[in-house]
């Protein structure tokens, strides 16, 4: 069974390349999701492609849901037995601790795929922010997309490339556009895992999952929401996702990298939902503010 975690920040992407990935493709693949959020939105947007995908519960797989994380894929090789299982941990979880999971399950070299914003690369590596976090991350990737460069320019594609290359000579390194690759995910190489038991192996977030019913919203007042998020009104959101049964059809929307994206969702949904990841968000305000959309 071939393996390969896709590993990134919050936003930067493994969805959409999962998704596109294995449009082209006609293996047997299951995936496994790791989802921050309680909502699991991933596994919704990847099981509407008709695909196998398999929620792990909210938490972390590098602390909390370790068992059951080494648990699921023992089961999945040997009920499903998929010709390539496809990982997408939480963008908060490092990849050394899932290789570290999947050795325990009896798997080695697994392919790691590090899916790059790169403008949010770029931020995050002059701010110092996520400091060995970040490193660890593309130390271990065997290919690293460089993606959304249709929001990129050469000059800053060519500087990540050269950070990146120069943590990591051994990775190949591909621009992208929503995650669409025409290569294979190159095979993986033996991993040499750092010691990270005393270390901090994952940034600490807080997440907020809402449910809005099952009643079509209107899509200007969701629309009105997502930009009052972006714009800090109730603390500093990373990341928010979301799947809205509008009067317009079903939506998801997203803030990613401090845009907002929204687009009609092909998938049936039986109640709307978004789960928001950040810092110091205000939570009672914003629950508020949820159940007033949800009333109206
Ligand atoms: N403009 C642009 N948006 C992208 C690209 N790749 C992904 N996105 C959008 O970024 C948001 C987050 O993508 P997602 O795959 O869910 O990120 P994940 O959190 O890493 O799984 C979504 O709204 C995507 O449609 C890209 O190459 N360009
Ligand atoms: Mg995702």
């Amino acid at each position: 069974m071939k393996s390969t975690i896709v590993a990134g920040m919050l936003g930067a992407g493994k969805t959409t390349f999962i998704s596109n990935y294995l449009r082209e493709r006609r293996e047997k693949v299951v995936v496994l999701v790791n989802d921050f959020g309680k909502l699991g939105i991933d596994g919704e947007i990847i099981s509407s492609d008709g695909y196998e995908c398999i929620e792990l519960p909210s938490g972390c797989v590098c602390c909390t849901l370790k068992y059951d994380f080494v648990t699921t894929i023992g089961k999945v090789r040997d009920e499903l037995s998929p010709e390539h299982l496809i990982i997408e941990p939480s963008g908060v979880a490092s990849p050394s601790a899932v290789i570290e999971a999947l050795e325990l399950s009896g798997i080695r070299n697994v392919s790691v795929v590090l899916v790059v914003d790169i403008n949010d690369f770029l931020e995050v590596h002059e701010a110092d922010m996520y400091g060995r976090f970040f490193e660890d991350q593309v130390r271990y990737a065997d290919l690293v997309l460089l993606n959304k460069a249709d929001l990129s320019d050469s000059e800053k594609i060519g500087k990540c490339r050269e950070i990146i290359s120069e943590w990591n000579p051994l990775a190949l390194i591909l621009e992208s556009k929503y995650g669409r690759i025409s290569s294979e995910i190159p095979e993986g190489s033996e991993k040499r895992l750092n010691d990270h038991s005393g270390g901090d192996s994952h940034i600490h977030c807080e997440t907020i999952a809402l449910v809005l019913g099952s009643e079509p919203i209107d899509f200007n007042v969701v629309s009105a929401f997502y930009n009052d998020l972006n714009a800090s009104s109730y603390g500093k959101i990373i990341r928010a996702k979301g799947l809205f049964i509008t009067d317009r059809g079903n939506y998801r929307m997203d803030i990613a990298g401090g845009r907002v994206s929204a687009e009609p969702f092909k998938g049936d949904l039986y109640e709307s939902r978004i789960v928001l990841i950040g810092e110091e968000i205000d939570e009672e305000e914003v629950r508020a503010r949820a159940q007033g959309i949800k009333d109206a």
